[in-house]
Protein backbone atom coordinates (compact mmCIF):
# COMPACT_ATOMS: atom_id res chain seq x y z
CA UNK A 1 0.00 0.00 0.00
CA UNK A 2 1.14 3.22 -1.08
CA UNK A 3 1.22 5.65 1.65
CA UNK A 4 -0.14 8.84 0.15
CA UNK A 5 0.20 12.76 1.59
CA UNK A 6 -2.26 15.23 0.51
CA UNK A 7 -1.53 19.18 0.69
CA UNK A 8 -4.74 20.82 0.88
CA UNK A 9 -8.35 19.54 1.61
CA UNK A 10 -10.60 22.62 -0.21
CA UNK A 11 -13.73 20.94 -2.71
CA UNK A 12 -11.03 19.17 -4.59
CA UNK A 13 -9.03 17.81 -1.97
CA UNK A 14 -11.25 16.60 0.12
CA UNK A 15 -12.84 14.51 -2.86
CA UNK A 16 -9.43 13.10 -3.70
CA UNK A 17 -8.77 12.05 -0.13
CA UNK A 18 -12.52 10.53 0.20
CA UNK A 19 -11.56 8.59 -3.45
CA UNK A 20 -8.46 7.28 -2.72
CA UNK A 21 -9.54 5.91 0.59
CA UNK A 22 -12.61 4.26 -0.72
CA UNK A 23 -12.46 3.48 -4.57
CA UNK A 24 -8.89 3.16 -5.73
CA UNK A 25 -6.59 0.30 -5.34
CA UNK A 26 -3.19 0.16 -4.25
CA UNK A 27 -2.99 3.13 -1.38
CA UNK A 28 -3.95 4.50 1.53
CA UNK A 29 -4.40 8.41 2.50
CA UNK A 30 -1.67 8.19 5.16
CA UNK A 31 -1.15 12.49 5.91
CA UNK A 32 -3.44 15.55 5.15
CA UNK A 33 -2.25 19.09 5.43
CA UNK A 34 -4.53 22.39 5.23
CA UNK A 35 -3.85 26.15 6.32
CA UNK A 36 -7.08 25.61 8.02
CA UNK A 37 -5.92 22.71 10.54
CA UNK A 38 -9.54 21.88 11.51
CA UNK A 39 -10.30 21.04 8.00
CA UNK A 40 -7.28 18.65 7.60
CA UNK A 41 -8.19 17.20 10.93
CA UNK A 42 -11.83 16.87 9.28
CA UNK A 43 -10.61 15.23 6.66
CA UNK A 44 -7.81 13.01 8.09
CA UNK A 45 -10.65 11.48 10.44
CA UNK A 46 -12.69 10.60 7.41
CA UNK A 47 -10.28 8.70 5.57
CA UNK A 48 -8.27 6.88 8.75
CA UNK A 49 -5.23 9.25 8.49
CA UNK A 50 -3.08 11.78 10.68
CA UNK A 51 -3.28 15.41 9.94
CA UNK A 52 0.26 17.07 9.60
CA UNK A 53 1.30 20.30 10.69
CA UNK A 54 2.82 21.25 7.56
CA UNK A 55 3.57 20.68 3.75
CA UNK A 56 6.75 19.79 4.73
CA UNK A 57 6.18 17.28 7.36
CA UNK A 58 3.65 15.34 4.76
CA UNK A 59 6.20 15.74 1.89
CA UNK A 60 9.14 13.71 4.86
CA UNK A 61 6.46 11.47 5.74
CA UNK A 62 4.64 10.01 2.79
CA UNK A 63 5.71 7.64 0.48
CA UNK A 64 3.84 10.53 -2.42
CA UNK A 65 2.40 13.47 -2.67
CA UNK A 66 -0.94 14.50 -3.88
CA UNK A 67 -1.20 18.74 -4.47
CA UNK A 68 -4.28 20.17 -4.18
CA UNK A 69 -3.53 23.69 -2.30
CA UNK A 70 -4.56 27.14 -3.99
CA UNK A 71 -2.62 26.99 -7.48
CA UNK A 72 -0.07 30.08 -6.39
CA UNK A 73 0.98 27.02 -4.04
CA UNK A 74 1.56 24.21 -6.61
CA UNK A 75 4.95 24.94 -7.70
CA UNK A 76 6.68 25.81 -4.22
CA UNK A 77 5.25 22.47 -3.52
CA UNK A 78 5.78 20.62 -5.93
CA UNK A 79 9.97 21.73 -5.65
CA UNK A 80 9.72 20.63 -2.30
CA UNK A 81 8.43 17.12 -3.34
CA UNK A 82 11.14 17.01 -5.91
CA UNK A 83 13.74 18.12 -3.62
CA UNK A 84 12.92 15.39 -1.01
CA UNK A 85 12.56 12.26 -4.38
CA UNK A 86 8.72 12.22 -4.34
CA UNK A 87 6.20 11.32 -7.05
CA UNK A 88 3.38 13.78 -7.01
CA UNK A 89 0.13 14.06 -8.63
CA UNK A 90 -0.07 17.99 -8.82
CA UNK A 91 -3.11 19.54 -9.26
CA UNK A 92 -3.60 21.59 -12.37
CA UNK A 93 -2.59 24.21 -13.48
CA UNK A 94 1.69 23.00 -13.02
CA UNK A 95 1.79 27.26 -12.05
CA UNK A 96 -0.22 30.35 -12.88
CA UNK A 97 2.64 31.95 -13.83
CA UNK A 98 5.30 31.20 -16.27
CA UNK A 99 8.63 31.27 -14.45
CA UNK A 100 7.46 29.80 -11.73
CA UNK A 101 6.42 26.69 -13.96
CA UNK A 102 9.76 26.87 -16.05
CA UNK A 103 11.46 26.74 -12.51
CA UNK A 104 9.74 23.56 -11.95
CA UNK A 105 10.58 22.07 -15.19
CA UNK A 106 14.44 23.11 -14.47
CA UNK A 107 14.01 20.83 -11.46
CA UNK A 108 12.61 17.64 -12.68
CA UNK A 109 14.78 17.97 -15.61
CA UNK A 110 18.15 18.17 -13.47
CA UNK A 111 16.77 15.44 -11.26
CA UNK A 112 16.83 13.53 -14.91
CA UNK A 113 13.19 11.85 -14.31
CA UNK A 114 9.45 12.74 -14.23
CA UNK A 115 8.51 12.44 -10.75
CA UNK A 116 5.24 14.92 -11.54
CA UNK A 117 2.27 14.08 -13.12
CA UNK A 118 -0.05 16.53 -13.37
CA UNK A 119 -4.06 16.60 -12.74
CA UNK A 120 -5.42 17.79 -16.07
CA UNK A 121 -8.24 15.09 -15.38
CA UNK A 122 -10.32 15.48 -18.83
CA UNK A 123 -7.39 12.78 -20.34
CA UNK A 124 -8.60 9.86 -18.32
CA UNK A 125 -12.49 11.35 -18.88
CA UNK A 126 -14.31 8.41 -20.64
CA UNK A 127 -16.18 11.23 -23.23
CA UNK A 128 -12.94 13.17 -24.02
CA UNK A 129 -11.14 9.47 -24.60
CA UNK A 130 -13.77 8.57 -27.41
CA UNK A 131 -13.66 11.93 -29.01
CA UNK A 132 -10.36 12.00 -29.57
CA UNK A 133 -10.49 8.15 -30.72
CA UNK A 134 -13.20 9.19 -33.26
CA UNK A 135 -11.77 12.11 -34.83
CA UNK A 136 -10.14 9.88 -37.48
CA UNK A 137 -13.73 8.29 -38.74
CA UNK A 138 -14.54 12.09 -39.78
CA UNK A 139 -11.48 13.09 -41.68
CA UNK A 140 -9.44 15.83 -40.22
CA UNK A 141 -9.90 18.80 -38.01
CA UNK A 142 -10.53 22.09 -38.84
CA UNK A 143 -12.36 24.11 -35.78
CA UNK A 144 -12.96 23.31 -32.32
CA UNK A 145 -15.41 24.62 -30.24
CA UNK A 146 -15.59 24.37 -26.39
CA UNK A 147 -18.43 25.75 -23.96
CA UNK A 148 -16.76 25.87 -20.21
CA UNK A 149 -19.12 27.12 -17.63
CA UNK A 150 -19.54 27.37 -14.10
CA UNK A 151 -21.98 28.24 -12.17
CA UNK A 152 -20.19 30.82 -10.02
CA UNK A 153 -16.01 31.69 -9.49
CA UNK A 154 -15.85 29.98 -5.97
CA UNK A 155 -11.83 31.78 -5.78
CA UNK A 156 -12.73 35.13 -6.39
CA UNK A 157 -12.95 36.46 -10.40
CA UNK A 158 -10.34 37.64 -12.21
CA UNK A 159 -9.91 37.37 -16.10
CA UNK A 160 -6.79 36.13 -16.14
CA UNK A 161 -7.27 33.57 -13.10
CA UNK A 162 -10.39 32.35 -15.65
CA UNK A 163 -6.80 31.87 -18.31
CA UNK A 164 -4.47 30.39 -15.85
CA UNK A 165 -7.19 28.34 -13.83
CA UNK A 166 -10.57 27.51 -15.71
CA UNK A 167 -10.05 27.57 -19.76
CA UNK A 168 -6.49 26.28 -19.03
CA UNK A 169 -8.70 22.91 -19.23
CA UNK A 170 -9.65 23.19 -23.07
CA UNK A 171 -5.98 24.67 -23.74
CA UNK A 172 -4.96 21.49 -22.54
CA UNK A 173 -7.37 18.79 -23.78
CA UNK A 174 -7.54 20.68 -27.24
CA UNK A 175 -3.75 20.48 -27.44
CA UNK A 176 -4.01 16.49 -26.36
CA UNK A 177 -7.15 15.92 -29.04
CA UNK A 178 -5.22 17.47 -31.93
CA UNK A 179 -1.52 16.10 -31.29
CA UNK A 180 -0.34 19.80 -32.12
CA UNK A 181 1.00 22.69 -30.63
CA UNK A 182 -0.79 26.43 -30.71
CA UNK A 183 0.78 29.32 -32.71
CA UNK A 184 -1.39 32.16 -31.77
CA UNK A 185 -3.96 33.06 -29.25
CA UNK A 186 -6.59 36.24 -28.97
CA UNK A 187 -9.04 36.75 -26.09
CA UNK A 188 -12.30 39.01 -27.45
CA UNK A 189 -14.22 40.39 -24.50
CA UNK A 190 -17.42 41.82 -24.26
CA UNK A 191 -20.09 43.38 -22.02
CA UNK A 192 -18.91 41.89 -18.69
CA UNK A 193 -21.86 39.58 -16.98
CA UNK A 194 -22.87 41.30 -13.41
CA UNK A 195 -20.48 39.58 -11.06
CA UNK A 196 -17.51 40.47 -13.08
CA UNK A 197 -15.52 42.86 -10.77
CA UNK A 198 -14.79 46.17 -12.08
CA UNK A 199 -11.88 46.26 -14.60
CA UNK A 200 -12.27 42.03 -15.12
CA UNK A 201 -14.33 40.52 -17.82
CA UNK A 202 -16.38 37.73 -17.60
CA UNK A 203 -17.07 35.61 -20.41
CA UNK A 204 -14.12 35.44 -22.49
CA UNK A 205 -13.38 34.54 -25.56
CA UNK A 206 -10.45 32.84 -26.37
CA UNK A 207 -8.98 32.09 -30.09
CA UNK A 208 -6.05 29.89 -30.48
CA UNK A 209 -4.77 28.87 -33.83
CA UNK A 210 -2.40 25.47 -33.71
CA UNK A 211 0.86 25.09 -36.04
CA UNK A 212 -1.23 22.95 -38.89
CA UNK A 213 -3.93 25.67 -38.92
CA UNK A 214 -6.78 24.45 -36.79
CA UNK A 215 -9.01 26.92 -35.09
CA UNK A 216 -9.70 26.53 -31.45
CA UNK A 217 -12.63 28.40 -30.11
CA UNK A 218 -12.94 28.64 -26.14
CA UNK A 219 -16.27 30.44 -24.67
CA UNK A 220 -14.68 30.53 -21.10
CA UNK A 221 -17.55 31.70 -18.49
CA UNK A 222 -17.60 31.34 -14.70
CA UNK A 223 -20.64 32.67 -13.45
CA UNK A 224 -23.27 31.64 -15.53
CA UNK A 225 -25.77 30.83 -12.79
CA UNK A 226 -27.50 27.90 -13.82
CA UNK A 227 -25.20 25.56 -13.21
CA UNK A 228 -21.63 23.62 -14.92
CA UNK A 229 -21.58 22.53 -18.28
CA UNK A 230 -18.35 21.91 -20.50
CA UNK A 231 -19.11 20.89 -24.14
CA UNK A 232 -16.93 20.25 -26.92
CA UNK A 233 -17.50 20.23 -30.88
CA UNK A 234 -14.97 19.04 -33.41
CA UNK A 235 -15.58 19.92 -36.99
CA UNK A 236 -13.68 18.04 -39.01
CA UNK A 237 -13.54 17.83 -42.95
CA UNK A 238 -15.89 14.63 -43.36
CA UNK A 239 -17.85 15.19 -40.74
CA UNK A 240 -18.52 16.64 -36.48
CA UNK A 241 -18.09 14.80 -33.58
CA UNK A 242 -19.88 16.74 -30.28
CA UNK A 243 -19.50 15.57 -26.31
CA UNK A 244 -22.18 17.41 -24.78
CA UNK A 245 -22.88 17.08 -21.10
CA UNK A 246 -25.28 13.80 -22.22
CA UNK A 247 -24.60 11.32 -19.66
CA UNK A 248 -26.67 12.38 -17.19
CA UNK A 249 -30.55 10.89 -16.85
CA UNK A 250 -33.21 12.96 -19.37
CA UNK A 251 -36.16 13.01 -16.94
CA UNK A 252 -39.37 12.86 -19.12
CA UNK A 253 -42.58 14.20 -16.77
CA UNK A 254 -45.35 16.59 -15.73
CA UNK A 255 -45.74 17.82 -19.25
CA UNK A 256 -41.38 18.94 -19.21
CA UNK A 257 -38.74 16.61 -20.62
CA UNK A 258 -35.18 17.96 -18.94
CA UNK A 259 -31.91 16.92 -17.38
CA UNK A 260 -30.10 17.82 -13.58
CA UNK A 261 -27.14 19.99 -14.19
CA UNK A 262 -24.42 19.82 -11.92
CA UNK A 263 -23.10 22.77 -9.48
CA UNK A 264 -19.95 21.61 -9.66
CA UNK A 265 -16.71 19.76 -11.65
CA UNK A 266 -16.97 16.89 -9.47
CA UNK A 267 -19.89 16.04 -10.73
CA UNK A 268 -19.14 16.15 -14.40
CA UNK A 269 -15.74 14.42 -13.92
CA UNK A 270 -16.62 12.02 -11.39
CA UNK A 271 -15.40 8.91 -13.32
CA UNK A 272 -12.29 10.90 -14.86
CA UNK A 273 -10.56 11.65 -11.32
CA UNK A 274 -11.40 8.25 -10.66
CA UNK A 275 -9.48 6.64 -13.28
CA UNK A 276 -6.78 9.77 -13.01
CA UNK A 277 -5.91 8.79 -9.14
CA UNK A 278 -6.16 4.69 -10.08
CA UNK A 279 -3.69 5.69 -12.89
CA UNK A 280 -1.23 7.55 -10.89
CA UNK A 281 -1.39 4.88 -8.03
CA UNK A 282 -0.61 1.75 -10.51
CA UNK A 283 2.29 4.29 -12.16
CA UNK A 284 3.68 4.85 -9.26
CA UNK A 285 4.07 1.40 -7.89
CA UNK A 286 5.83 0.95 -11.37
CA UNK A 287 7.79 3.71 -10.61
CA UNK A 288 6.33 5.73 -13.56
CA UNK A 289 4.56 8.94 -13.98
CA UNK A 290 1.25 9.28 -16.01
CA UNK A 291 -1.38 11.56 -17.72
CA UNK A 292 0.11 15.30 -18.59
CA UNK A 293 3.92 15.60 -18.05
CA UNK A 294 5.29 19.02 -16.38
CA UNK A 295 5.95 20.03 -20.09
CA UNK A 296 2.18 20.03 -20.83
CA UNK A 297 1.73 22.27 -17.76
CA UNK A 298 4.37 24.61 -18.92
CA UNK A 299 2.93 24.67 -22.05
CA UNK A 300 -0.24 25.50 -20.81
CA UNK A 301 0.42 28.31 -18.59
CA UNK A 302 2.75 29.57 -21.17
CA UNK A 303 -0.44 29.99 -23.31
CA UNK A 304 -2.67 30.53 -21.00
CA UNK A 305 -0.53 33.87 -20.15
CA UNK A 306 -0.03 35.00 -23.61
CA UNK A 307 -4.15 34.70 -23.38
CA UNK A 308 -4.08 37.09 -20.53
CA UNK A 309 -1.76 39.69 -22.43
CA UNK A 310 -3.90 39.01 -25.66
CA UNK A 311 -6.55 40.97 -23.49
CA UNK A 312 -4.63 44.49 -23.73
CA UNK A 313 -2.10 44.05 -26.16
CA UNK A 314 -4.07 41.82 -28.98
CA UNK A 315 -3.38 38.70 -30.55
CA UNK A 316 -0.20 37.21 -29.50
CA UNK A 317 2.41 34.39 -30.92
CA UNK A 318 3.16 31.58 -28.47
CA UNK A 319 6.66 30.52 -28.73
CA UNK A 320 7.55 27.57 -26.57
CA UNK A 321 11.43 27.27 -25.17
CA UNK A 322 12.47 23.92 -26.60
CA UNK A 323 11.20 21.05 -25.18
CA UNK A 324 13.65 18.99 -22.65
CA UNK A 325 14.48 15.54 -24.01
CA UNK A 326 13.28 13.89 -20.38
CA UNK A 327 9.62 14.74 -22.21
CA UNK A 328 9.85 12.44 -25.18
C1 LIG B 1 -11.59 24.18 -11.20
O1 LIG B 1 -10.37 24.39 -10.51
C2 LIG B 1 -11.47 23.00 -12.09
O2 LIG B 1 -10.44 22.45 -12.32
C3 LIG B 1 -12.70 22.70 -12.85
O3 LIG B 1 -12.57 21.56 -13.65
C4 LIG B 1 -13.01 23.90 -13.72
O4 LIG B 1 -14.19 23.67 -14.45
C5 LIG B 1 -13.16 25.15 -12.87
O5 LIG B 1 -13.38 26.25 -13.74
C6 LIG B 1 -11.90 25.39 -12.05
O6 LIG B 1 -12.08 26.52 -11.22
Amino acid sequence: MLRIGIIGTGNIGTSHARSLAAEVSGAEVAWVYDADGARASEVADAVGARAASSPEEVVASSEAVLIASPDALHAEQALLCLDAGRPVLCEKPLAPTVDEALAVMAAEVDLGQRLISLGFMRRFDPGYLALKAAIPSVGSPLIVHNVHRNAFAPYGLTSSGTLTNSAIHEIDINRWLLDDDYATVQVITGRPAPDAPPGEFDPLLVVLTTTSGVIVEIEAFVTAHYGYEVTCQVVCTDGVLDLGDGHYVTRTAGGVRGQAIPELWLGRFGDAYRSELQAWIDATLRGAACGASVWDGVVATITANAAARSITDGPQRIDLPPRPALYG
